[in-house]
């Protein structure tokens, strides 16, 4: 539904490239809300927790290496099917699957540097939002433009 919300993260490498604005800026114009949003560095052991799912692969040591190597923007986004849609915005894992147009066909060639994380389905969503965020760090508000994103 149109409350639905997700977690978006700019990983380390997009933050190091200035991609945060760009990022920003595709999920404000296609007419997402803004919840949450904040730089940060954090511990190992949350992205081990982050990435639980994904502990028996062997790039998973490296991923959390990557993941820990720098600031993170970590933001909440809420709309209709923004789980879904924020997926194909970001187009696939691998860059090089990606079509021109999304954020990974855009601006990275390599799995281990793809330069954003966003959530899977609403259920990780929901753990992920709950993982980096305190329920004080999410704004509810009321975006002047919203009648004319939904009818
Ligand atoms: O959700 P998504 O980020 O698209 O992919 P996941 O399968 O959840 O993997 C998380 C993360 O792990 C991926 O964004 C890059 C990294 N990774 C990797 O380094 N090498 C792989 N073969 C697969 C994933
Ligand atoms: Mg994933």
């Amino acid at each position: 539904g149109v409350n639905e919300c997700t977690f978006i993260a700019v990983k380390p490498d997009g933050v190091q490239r200035k991609l945060v604005g760009e990022i920003v800026r595709r999920f404000e114009r296609r007419g997402f809300k803004l919840v949450g949003l904040k730089l940060v560095r954090v511990s190992e052991d949350l992205l081990r927790e982050h990435y639980w799912d994904l502990r028996t692969k062997t790039f998973f040591s490296g991923l959390i290496t990557y993941m820990s190597s720098g600031p993170i923007v970590a933001m909440v986004w809420q709309g209709l099917d923004v789980v879904k849609t924020a997926r194909k915005m970001l187009g696939e894992t691998n860059p090089a699957d990606s079509l021109p147009g999304t954020i990974r066909g855009d601006f990275c060639v390599e799995v281990g540097r793809n330069v954003i994380h966003g959530s899977d389905s609403v259920e990780s969503a929901q753990k992920e939002i709950s993982l980096w965020f305190r329920q004080n760090e999410l704004q509810c508000w009321d975006p002047s433009s919203s009648r004319w994103v939904y009818n």
